[in-house]
């Protein structure tokens, strides 16, 4: 199986595919699961977007404008400094409903939509759009009207017809109209009973991604030459973007269908009357309803908690699946030609590639990341199913020969146009947590407990089956690219050992960024976490392979892996710390280290005043004496006996206020570290090394309710922490969203302020799963 050197020179292993059927092309994936998921809010970075799941889409979207400081501002991309009071899907149920409120100034918009597909719609169905937009008393008298931009772009090319030279849509309704090969003939249609202007622009360029340049520059050049606020009712020939104004006096409220498969006898005026007015009406409505029923069967929060706290459990969900994206394009793969050398040119594409994955943060990370999604699962598996095996099944595609899956999903120029330089190209030897393998273990768990119907857990057994080489893949490539030197150990590889500006090196790769390592990057380190989710790894394949019957290759005995792993007296001797009763990393480490300014010279004659690392004591091979999360996952595994006075010690470090316990959560990393809330260049603030993440918060829960229901003296002390710390999280968390307006990424560990990016309604939307006490079994 030697591929020959010619082989190799055109295609480096680094970006060939795993050589495996893919998951994606499994049966359940096609038919009907796909087309009713082919339309949907698919490009979270958006305001309000809407595309098909396929690589060249023809996507749908909203801008509008605002006035501030007596100057125009155009919304569109999600932005921070647009300063929205609050934004985002207050319902949303993953395939064919959602409401969304935006809160602009004095303005309230809501964007609903609603998918239907009945006799002679095209492939995919037929779509909605309502927008309301609101005012909440007006600062000025004067009467305000309102500016939408809705556009279609075709990313195919294809060229879009306009409805008519002059829009009066109370003679007819039709704004464009197309063909594409996928859905067929389509109709875009405005319905409303306002008294609205409707202008337009017709443009043909390749470049959709620059929308927002391009409707501003548009609109900005008319108002120098006409001072009219309006587009130019202008079309280029075979325009494959069309824009239309739609320009009303507040409050206003218009519907906006779409229609495909317009051929003869397709009943296409009763499926728009249907999708507009009063039956649009009634048929949200009932979609609401419906929304709340699923919500409160999957979650039964009712008996459980105030309507504040589920109004934030709804948003949580809502968002979560109403910021599912799909992407196609090729991440960037690093191949330094150089070592010595930084280069952002230096890189390989991988191969072109869908991605249908949920995104931690629509105006920040509108992409998808690789540990991130595996927490993002546990909540929407609850939810649907097939949305979340489908989601898996794509990430695992995305594997290489190698087992390796890049960590950090840039795909396409709209992703692309989101993220600086330094931070696109992804490096072959760095990991991420295999957090999706917990997903599928859940899955396991919920088929010995008799959670799914029969046809569902066939689809779940077929996936693993057809996941297994890749799962089997990814597994190696962490046991062997990440071992360490030690048997049983395990290092995050990658970190910089040459640095001389980061306090200490980072380890991106661990998900926990600069969480405090050893000092000196070495190959005799060994990282804790890493353990921990190896032992998590082996374990759930283990659980995989007892279910689908795969009988033990040699050397891939999980169940071994696992026991080593878990071997008590092996992960004290490795990892425990008597002084303090803690669990630490080991490796080459000094307390003595700080940042001070230095002359650095940069070329031969020129210097710079930069920070710099200092390091006032030689390094020695030792415990690494940082008590924060990574000591914390021995617990969070469940390693630790329930009657081990070790575990009385992990619960007294954690409810202990001095070091981990805060009204808000647990602290990342303890108030006694001495790298606790320290910068690590002159550039990063402290990011793990003091605030509290809800992802990680969720998972010690988990563990202190599984010794809660432990046998052990220990049992009553970890349900009364238990209680504390769920209470605490969800009180935090719920008052954080009423007074903001936003999930956040992080929370401040001295009053609770959401910090980090805003919209982050990724993992911290696991407060749901917190609400309704589901946990993880192991
Ligand atoms: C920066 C700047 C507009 C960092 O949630 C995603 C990840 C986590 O996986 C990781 O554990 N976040 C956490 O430590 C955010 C990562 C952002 C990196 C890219 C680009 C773009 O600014």
């Amino acid at each position: 199986h030697l591929i020959n050197p010619a082989e190799e020179a055109r295609s480096p292993r680094v970006v060939t595919p795993f050589p495996a059927p893919k998951i994606t092309d499994l049966p359940q994936f096609q038919g009907e699961h796909k087309e009713t998921l082919y339309w949907g809010t698919y490009r979270p970075h958006v305001y309000f977007g809407f595309r098909a799941r396929t690589p060249r889409s023809l996507i749908a979207g909203l801008m509008w404008i605002v006035i501030k400081d007596g100057r125009y501002f155009m919304r569109h991309v999600c932005q921070d400094s647009d300063e929205l009071s609050t934004y985002g899907w207050t319902s949303h149920n993953g395939r064919d409903f959602g409401h969304q409120l935006l809160v602009d100034q004095d303005m309230t918009l809501a964007t609903s939509f609603l998918k239907y597909k009945e006799d002679g719609s095209g492939y995919g169905g037929d779509w909605a759009v309502r927008i309301n937009v609101q005012s909440q008393g007006w600062k000025n008298e004067m009467q305000k009207n309102v500016h939408l931009f809705f556009y279609l772009a075709d990313e195919d090319g294809n060229a879009l017809s306009l409805g008519s030279d002059i829009l009066d849509i109370h003679e007819n309704s039709l704004l464009a109209s197309g063909l594409r090969t996928d859905i067929g003939g389509w109709q875009l249609h405005l319905k409303s009973k306002a008294d609205l202007e409707v202008h337009y622009s017709g443009f043909r360029t390749p470049h959709i991604h620059n929308l927002s340049d391009l409707v501003q520059e548009n609109l900005a050049s008319q108002l120098l030459r006409f001072s009219q606020l309006q587009l130019p009712d202008i079309y280029q020939s075979s325009s494959n973007i069309l824009v239309f104004q739609i320009s009303g006096r507040i409050p206003l409220e218009t519907d906006i269908v779409f229609v495909s498969g317009t051929g003869i006898n397709s009943r296409v005026e009763e499926r728009i009357n249907n999708l507009a007015g009063i039956s649009l009406t009634n048929r949200l409505k009932e979609k609401q309803r419906e929304f709340d029923a699923k919500f409160e069967n999957c979650f039964q929060l009712a008996d459980k908690l105030d309507s504040k706290s589920i109004t934030v459990g709804k948003a949580a969900i809502g968002n979560m699946l109403g910021g599912i994206g799909y992407f196609y394009g090729q991440s960037k793969i690093s191949v330094p030609r150089n070592p010595d050398v930084k280069s952002h040119d230096d890189f390989l594409l991988y191969w072109p590639a869908e991605l249908y994955t949920a995104v931690p943060s629509r105006p920040f990370f509108p992409r998808g990341f690789l540990w991130d999604e595996g927490f993002h699962q546990l909540l929407i598996w609850r939810w649907d199913l097939h949305i979340s095996l489908d989601i898996v099944g794509h990430w695992l595609d995305l594997m290489n020969i190698d087992g390796w899956i890049p960590r950090e999903q840039i795909l396409g120029a709209e992703a692309l146009s989101k993220v600086p330089a330094e931070f696109v190209l992804q490096h072959s030897s760095n990991g991420n947590p295999p957090t999706l393998i917990l997903v599928l273990r859940d899955l396991v768990n919920g088929i010995k407990k008799n959670k799914f119907t029969a046809i569902e857990s066939n689809e779940i057994i077929t996936f693993l089956r057809q996941a297994f080489v890749r799962l089997e893949a990814w597994f190696q490539w962490f046991n062997t690219t990440q071992s360490g030197k030690d048997i049983g150990s395990y290092y995050w590889h990658g970190r910089d050992n040459s640095t001389i500006r980061e306090l200490n090196p980072k380890a991106l790769s661990s998900g926990l960024d600069d969480y405090p390592r050893a000092s000196h990057p070495t190959e005799d380190e060994r990282h804790l976490d890493l353990r921990c989710w190896m032992l998590l790894a082996a374990d759930c394949m283990d659980s995989i392979a007892g279910l689908i019957d795969k009988e033990n290759k040699p050397g891939k005995e999980y169940g071994s892996t696992a026991k080593l792993l878990s071997d008590f007296d092996t992960l004290n001797k490795m990892h425990f710390d008597h002084a303090s009763g803690a669990y630490f990393d080991f490796g080459n480490h000094t307390e003595k280290v700080r940042l001070s300014w230095k002359e650095v010279m940069v070329g031969n004659n020129h210097a710079n005043r930069e920070l710099v690392r200092e390091v006032l004591e030689r390094p020695e091979l030792k415990l690494v004496p940082h008590v924060g999360y990574v000591s914390l996952f021995p617990f969070i595994a469940r390693i630790i006996p329930p009657e081990s006075w070790i575990l009385e010690k992990q619960l007294d470090l954690i409810s202990n206020r001095s070091i981990l316990w805060t009204n808000y959560g647990l602290r990342s990393l303890a108030k006694t570290s001495s790298l606790y809330m320290k910068r690590n260049t002159q550039h990063d603030p402290p990011y793990w090394r003091g605030p509290v993440w809800v992802n990680i918060n969720y998972m010690i829960l988990s563990s202190l309710r599984h010794y809660s229901l432990e046998n052990g003296p220990y049992r009553d002390k970890a349900r009364a922490i238990y209680d504390e710390l769920r209470h605490n999280l969800i009180r935090n968390v719920v008052e954080n969203y009423h007074q903001t307006g936003f999930f956040w990424e992080q929370y401040d560990q001295k009053q609770g302020k959401g910090k980090g990016a805003r919209v982050f309604s990724g993992w911290t939307s696991l407060v749901l799963l917190i609400m309704a006490e589901v946990y993880t079994e192991m």
